[in-house]
């Protein structure tokens, strides 16, 4: 088949209630745009985000019809899995011939289950992404057998086949820059309104990707094969700049999963320094604990640089519980990680889960104390959830724990498993009482309206204002 055209989708989704209004910029989308723009320059590349155009389902249809691809790619994590397969049914609904073609963590760890439970679905990229779909690019057009592709999965005759892994890209400097000239015309929308102001541009980057540690809840270290793989200390801030000075991208998100400050936090500081877009960005990073309260004088030089927000899993205060999900930090490093925070100005938020296997209400009261104790200005608490590839699903799959597998609920704010002594109800009403007891507590929610903190003043009335408590009241 000869393909001229083809279509990344990003299609309607529900957002994440609790941290209420916001849209992402489709960057998965745009990071694979990019890579098939350089390598196969023949090819028209269009890239529709529905919700920045606020296209709903009917709509993509006609837009579909309209844009005439010869493939439709999508992806999305676990609790969008059900819209990449919607997509890919109105794809087929339009023209049956047309490649559909999904990829991401949820896809890559259970091909076999999606492709037997959505046939609308053609092929699934496993794992990383761009090589191997400019390989499969290749061989759609050339008729090329889908077996000598690396890293995917296909129906062949009635039987499903996995391909072998592809390898991954040693040096990430070699990708291009995500192709946000795709989506320019919508651009500014893009915001995050909770976290950065309805018209600050939010944009995402990537710094690495992968994880070195082994956490039984997280998928993100097995869908990157174990390894943690960083773009250079220049590319990330030339891309920092770039984002800035071309698209005038301020609230700028990393999606490294660990920011990892003891090998890059000297160095980052040391090149934005030079830099003069330090004084206009809001960096958003993510970090363990354990790397924060090792290097508090690396956090105070990024506070300088513009870095304001930084999201930590604290998870549990328990360490038998820490222990148990390999988490490999210690309740201390949390209290550690707040002072460093507090005392450099730079936003805490904290993320903590409830719903393991021993689980009580009094082991719950336990965290939801500690959780004050350590006093973040940003507490989300989350329930266990069992994502498909981590070390949690297995184990809960097998003991018949898990008791929703509507993968629609899978966004941490549902309950998914009981514990040994709380039913699945008694879990949903627990995540309740967290965010209750922290942002309906009455003196609590006093400091943050009237808070000097711009910050933290937003967040409570986003609270108040979006009506969090009671949707999450509605769950259980
Ligand atoms: C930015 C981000 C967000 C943003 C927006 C993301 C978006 N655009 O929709 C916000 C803040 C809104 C968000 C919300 C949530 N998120 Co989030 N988020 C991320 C984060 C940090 C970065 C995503 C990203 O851009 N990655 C970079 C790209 C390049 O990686 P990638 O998507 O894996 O893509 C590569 C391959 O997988 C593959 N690939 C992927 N898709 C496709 C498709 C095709 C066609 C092909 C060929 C290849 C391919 O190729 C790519 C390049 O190699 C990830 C963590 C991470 N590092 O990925 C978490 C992550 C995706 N989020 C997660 C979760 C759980 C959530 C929430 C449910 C709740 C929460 N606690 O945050 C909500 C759900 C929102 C919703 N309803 O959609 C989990 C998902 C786990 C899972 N298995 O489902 C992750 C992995 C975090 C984690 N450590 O567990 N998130
Ligand atoms: S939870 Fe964080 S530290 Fe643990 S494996 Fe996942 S990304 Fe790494």
């Amino acid at each position: 088949m000869t393909i001229s055209k083809i279509l990344f989708i990003e299609p309607p989704r529900n957002y994440w209630f609790v941290m209420g209004e916001y849209l992402p910029p489709p960057t998965t989308l745009l990071i694979l745009a990019a890579y098939v723009e350089r390598e196969l320059p023949n090819i028209e590349i269009e890239v529709l985000d529905c919700q920045a155009r606020q296209i709903t389902w009917e709509g993509l249809e006609r837009h579909i019809e309209s844009s005439k691809p010869s493939v439709v790619l999508t992806s999305g994590f676990t609790c969008n899995a059900y819209s990449c397969a919607r997509t890919a049914e109105i794809t087929k609904r339009v023209d049956n011939d047309i490649v559909t073609i999904v990829g991401g963590s949820h896809f890559s760890f259970v091909p076999e289950e999606s492709l037997t439970n959505f046939p609308e679905i053609d092929i699934i990229i496993r794992g990383e992404g761009e090589q191997t779909l400019i390989n499969l690019l290749q061989a759609l057009h050339k008729v090329k057998k889908l077996r000598t592709i690396h890293g995917i999965s296909f129906r062949h005759k009635q039987k499903i086949i996995h391909t072998e892994p592809q390898p991954l890209i040693e040096n990430l400097d070699t990708l291009p820059y995500p192709a946000y000239h795709l989506v320019e015309d919508y651009i500014h929308r893009y915001h995050f309104t909770m976290m950065a102001g309805r018209n600050t541009q939010y944009m995402i980057l990537e710094g690495s990707r992968g994880c070195e540690y082994r956490c039984t809840f997280c998928t993100q270290w097995n869908h990157w094969q174990g390894q943690w793989r960083t773009k250079s200390i220049k590319r990330i801030a030339d891309e920092i700049e770039f984002l800035n000075e071309t698209y005038g991208g301020v609230f700028l998100w990393f999606t490294d999963d660990h920011i990892n400050l003891a090998a890059r936090g000297k160095k980052l500081y040391n090149e934005l320094q030079k830099r003069p877009c330090k004084e206009d960005i809001m960096l958003f990073l993510q970090a363990r604990t354990d790397d924060v309260a090792k290097h508090p004088t690396v956090v105070q030089n990024l506070r300088s640089v513009g870095t304001y927000w930084i999201m930590c899993g604290v998870e549990n205060n328990s360490s038998a519980t820490l222990k148990e999900y390999k988490k490999n930090v210690r309740t201390e490093d949390a209290y550690q990680t707040m002072k460093i925070l507090k005392e450099n100005d730079i936003f805490s938020h904290a993320m903590f889960v409830i719903g393991n296997r021993s689980d009580a209400h009094t082991s719950i009261e336990q965290l939801r104390q500690f959780s004050y104790d350590l006093h973040p200005d940003f507490a989300i608490y989350t329930a266990l959830t069992p994502f498909p590839g981590t070390i949690y699903f297995q184990k809960a799959h097998e003991n018949g724990w898990i008791q929703d597998y509507n993968y629609a609920n899978y966004d941490m704010a549902h309950a998914i498993m009981p514990t040994e002594i709380l039913s699945r109800k008694d879990v949903q009403h627990e995540l309740w009482q967290c965010y209750n007891h922290f942002y309906g507590s009455y003196t609590r929610n006093i400091a943050g309206v009237f808070s000097p903190n711009r910050l933290k003043r937003v967040l409570y009335r986003h609270m108040a204002g979006q009506h969090v408590l009671s949707k999450l009241r509605r769950l259980v």
